[in-house]
């Protein structure tokens, strides 16, 4: 059994797919991260980092059980522990590695900064709105040219493209690309095809906040958990 502690953002929705894609037998430890549930000591213990996606498997490595957080991390993981989603054949193998950390160290903080800047900011800083939606752009047509030719990024279906639907998906139609990105588009329909990944991306959906959807600004509580006092505070 795996404790997944998950709230429904493109990160968590990662571990969401995962653990769809491979049946693993797990269960929801909702953390709402707008109200502050990353800061409970008990979560603390295995994300100490304070934030989503993390896991503990109780029947890990050694039949000892295993706490993880870094979403790229657990995909490795639950790859390995179920020998599915990650090429075995050498090169392949590592080109996927590669695809999860251009996700990792690319695709999610450079997305997550535009969404940061241009959504939850208070002050909107126009050089830095430009600087990541830039970002976003370059990374999508790195992305879109990887997949052109190709059905999924390493040919074969793998954590790397679990690693990027859910932001490739996210920040489609918020922020459309201003180039012709069909082969992203091509590959996001054979991404729907898979009833796993709609059932991850959907996991409680439907407790995705107004405040995340635009529809709300950030009330002080939840300001002060995401970027504030209550973030910032020393631990
Ligand atoms: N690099 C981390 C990023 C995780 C992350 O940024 N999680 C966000 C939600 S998408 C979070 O929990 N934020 C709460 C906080 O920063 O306090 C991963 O890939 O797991």
């Amino acid at each position: 059994m795996i404790d997944f502690y998950y709230g429904p953002t493109s990160n968590g929705r990662k571990i969401a797919i995962m653990l769809e894609e491979t049946g693993l037998d797990y269960r929801v430890r909702f953390i709402d991260i707008l109200n502050g549930d990353q800061f409970d000591p008990a979560f603390l213990k295995i994300s100490p980092n304070n934030k989503q996606p993390a896991i503990l498997d109780h029947d890990g490595p050694g039949g000892r059980a295993l706490a993880m957080f870094e979403s790229g991390a657990i995909l490795i993981y639950l790859a390995e522990k179920t020998g599915l989603l990650m090429p075995t054949d050498p090169q392949r193998r590592y080109h996927c590695l590669q695809w999860l950390m251009f996700q990792m160290s690319g695709i999610g903080p450079m997305f997550g900064q535009l969404h940061h800047f241009n959504h939850y900011a208070r002050d909107k800083i126009p050089y830095a709105i430009e600087r990541y939606r830039n970002e976003a752009d370059r990374l999508r047509r790195v992305l879109n040219a990887q997949l052109t030719g190709r059905q999924f990024i390493v040919d074969e279906y793998s954590i790397a493209d679990i690693a990027c639907y859910p932001y490739v998906k996210g920040f489609r139609d918020r922020y459309p690309t201003p180039f012709d990105a069909s082969a992203i588009d091509r590959w996001l329909d054979r991404m729907e095809a898979r009833p796993a990944v709609l059932s991850g991306f959907n996991l409680r959906s439907a407790d995705v906040r107004p405040e995340v959807r635009g529809e709300k600004p950030l009330d002080q509580h939840s300001w002060d958990a995401l970027y504030g006092r209550l973030q910032h505070k020393p631990r």
